[in-house]
């Protein structure tokens, strides 16, 4: 009986260190703005959970020439936006990337994003040892 115990114990450990080992970011609600025609620049947003500290470094597509990370704020009653070298992922906090607030911008579309279609983005993420962790998401675009 008590080894039984132990060996179960034993199993549930192991489970957690692996879920551990792959970094847990995580990627819900992604989407991508329908571009109009013309248009050179897009923009995605989604919700990044982390259950450790990370950073997202980088984002890239092969739709796009660049994409970067995007602030938005008010700024004595204008809308700015500023470039993010990164964006902070606190541990068990949910960062939203919403229209008016964070966002991922795409620059040089290479053809313009349709609604119905999709959009393959890459994302880096580091995490606070600086081991870094690729994922590829489709989003939809709306
Ligand atoms: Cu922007």
């Amino acid at each position: 009986m008590m080894s039984l115990t132990s060996k179960v114990f034993s199993v549930i450990l192991f489970l957690t260190c692996t879920l551990n080992a792959q970094a847990a970011v995580t990627i819900n609600d992604a989407w991508a703005r329908a571009s109009k025609p013309g248009q050179e620049v897009g923009a995605a947003y989604m919700t990044l959970s982390s259950s450790d500290w990370s950073c997202l470094t980088k984002v890239s597509s092969a739709a796009a020439g660049a994409v970067e990370i995007h602030s938005m704020s008010m700024d004595k009653g204008v809308m700015k936006m500023r470039m993010l070298e990164h964006l902070e992922l606190p541990a068990g906090k949910p960062v939203k990337l919403a229209p008016g607030g964070f966002h991922l911008m795409l620059f040089e579309l290479k053809k313009p994003l349709a609604a119905g279609g999709k959009l393959e983005l890459l994302l880096t993420f580091e995490n606070e040892k600086g081991k870094t962790e690729s994922k590829k998401v489709t989003l939809p675009i709306k």
